[in-house]
């Protein structure tokens, strides 16, 4: 495996391996996999459509252009394209080069690019020339003058001074094919609280995972997937997204932006079957329903995942939207909990669904280490066959994120049904859930710090009737006299090149941050202070 990835342990990979969990299954191969499927439509877009012939064909080639400037085996490329065809060429293009992506998020700029391409060592960054009011190519040039290893930024569209993305392709060549035990993609954790760490996935785990939850959710040639979220986000890559779409022949259908506005249309359009979204966009898809004049017919199950979603607005969705809802309760560390598709609605309602695989251990584990009974709390542990055993590169983060037998501690507080779903409850961790969007509070704070005007801060969740949890920063004023807004608090940061979701949603003025007896930062104090 990969220098600085964690590998399963001999006797755990042989259990999988034998238990049917792993085989010999290459991500580059996916497309490659329905028989007979050449001819049938792969992706499709507002006014684009490829066969999975062509796609092939597209992905072949663009390895080959990518070899051509140097990109080889095992590099690191920090991926941030939309959803499109060229991101599903790419990430085809670099499985088959066994070059390794590192999926950043739309919304990630200079900052969190520049941490992921160091943190990796990079050598390529690949991006869009822009997307509404972001100018990537700036982006680049600031991670450019930060970021010492990379040696190319690929642009799709107008390149500027980068270079083009679609002149990178070159005549097939003969690829040596990875070893499935390795590591294939790294995706970003959502659930720890300092800078995103690197969750290496391998063929064997990630292939697993996306051809089980492709028949879990009864995905098949006839399923049309609207990517609505972000590509590179687990969720919408692989649970079973994209990767499991394409695994199955079935139809991909990339959108820009998971609004109604956005979506409906393709629905329409395509025949869309499936799509997944997080829970702030559920209402307003509801809402867009009602009146729309677009014929959502096709539609046959919605995924509602990130974040915890309301059984008030899950109530609401077979009816609204004239399909069956299934909760999504997952990571990108690994496991995955699914609503079954035959579950009674007081279950899909009411719950974050159960583990994918028979093979996934679980623990929940109470405060005073003991293990909670049912319908007990405890934190979420876990380990199994597409769970990670560490982070890429992290050994001090391994020893608190992981137990000495190797189980994830997801951070998440959850109680556990006597059938073995699961309904999340909240954090031990510091990481505020806005809709889905995670901000690791001590990320932001350290950043507030940076700012002249404030001497001392902390980032505290408080409650939000469509997000969740909203954002509010506390701050100590260094002129107590003239303490910052929320506005110039906001540009600050996005001077500092934060990614927007990032941004306080509000700020509060404080004399000092209130301290616990162990001389931590208090944070329950000030959610109860501000809490309303
Ligand atoms: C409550 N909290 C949830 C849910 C995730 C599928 C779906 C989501 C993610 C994801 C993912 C939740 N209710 N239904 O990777 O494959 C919170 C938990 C979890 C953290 C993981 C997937 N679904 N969460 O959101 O890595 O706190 O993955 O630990 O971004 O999101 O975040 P992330």
């Amino acid at each position: 495996m990969l220098e600085g990835c964690v590998p399963w342990p001999e006797s755990f990979a042989r259990a999988y391996r034998a238990g049917g969990y792993w085989n010999d299954e290459l991500l580059g191969d996916l497309p490659l996999s329905p028989p007979g499927a050449r001819d049938r439509t792969a992706v499709v877009t507002g006014d684009r459509t490829l066969t999975y012939g062509r796609l092939d064909e597209a992905a072949d080639r663009l390895a080959a252009g990518l070899r051509g400037l140097g990109v080889r085996a095992g590099d690191r490329v920090v991926v941030q394209l939309p959803n499109d065809v060229e991101m599903v060429v790419l990430c085809l293009a670099l499985f088959r080069l066994a070059a390794l992506p590192v999926f950043a998020l739309p919304a990630h700029r200079s900052a969190e690019i520049t941490h992921l391409v160091n943190s990796s060592e990079a050598v390529a960054y690949v991006c869009a020339d822009h997307v509404l009011d972001c100018d990537y190519r700036a982006v680049a040039k600031e991670v450019l003058g930060a970021a010492h290893t990379l040696r190319h930024v690929l642009v799709a569209g107008d390149a500027g001074p980068f270079t083009p993305l679609a002149e990178v392709a070159a005549d097939p060549v003969d690829l040596p094919a990875p070893d499935p035990a390795d590591v294939a993609l790294f995706l970003l954790s959502g659930g720890t609280s300092g800078p995103p760490k690197l969750i290496p996935r391998t063929h064997a785990d990630y292939t697993f995972q996306l051809r089980r939850s492709a028949r879990l959710c009864g995905f098949g040639p006839g399923t049309r997937y609207l990517c609505a979220l972000p590509m590179g986000h687990n969720f919408a890559l692989a649970c079973p997204g994209v990767l499991g779409t394409l695994r199955v022949g079935g139809t991909v259908v990339p959108a820009p932006a998971p609004t109604p506005e956005s979506c409906f249309p393709l629905i329409e359009r395509a025949g869309v079957t499936v799509t997944s979204l997080v829970p702030p966009l559920v209402p307003l898809w509801l809402d867009a329903a009602e009146w729309t004049e677009h014929d959502l017919d096709s539609l046959r199950l919605l995924q509602v995942g990130g974040a915890r979603l309301s059984p008030a607005t899950a109530r609401e969705v077979p009816e609204g939207l004239g399909c069956t809802l299934q909760q999504v309760y997952g990571m990108a560390e690994g496991l995955l909990n699914y609503t079954r598709l035959d579950d009674p609605e007081s279950v899909v309602f009411h719950t974050q669904g159960r583990p994918l695989a028979p093979a996934d251990e679980i623990r929940v584990v109470r405060e005073d280490g003991a293990e909670a009974a049912p319908g007990e709390e405890g934190e979420l542990y876990t380990r199994g066959p597409y769970t990670v055993r560490g982070y890429f590169r992290a050994a001090e983060r391994n020893r608190t994120q992981f137990t000495e037998d190797g189980f994830y501690r997801t951070g998440d507080l959850v109680r556990r049904t006597a059938a073995g779903y699961f309904e999340v409850v909240g954090r031990v961790n510091d990481v505020i859930n806005r809709g889905g969007e995670k901000v690791p509070a001590q990320e932001v704070e350290e950043h507030l710090l940076a700012d002249p005007r404030i001497a001392s801060a902390a980032l505290i969740a408080l409650p939000h009737p469509q997000l969740g949890e909203q954002t509010c920063a506390c701050v100590v004023p260094r002129d107590p006299g003239h303490p910052p807004t929320l506005r110039e608090v906001r540009a600050g940061l996005r001077d500092r090149g934060i990614a927007p979701y990032k941004l306080p949603d509000r700020l509060e003025v404080v004399s000092r941050i209130p301290l616990t007896a162990v001389g931590k930062m208090d944070k329950k104090a000030l959610r109860a202070r501000f809490g309303d």
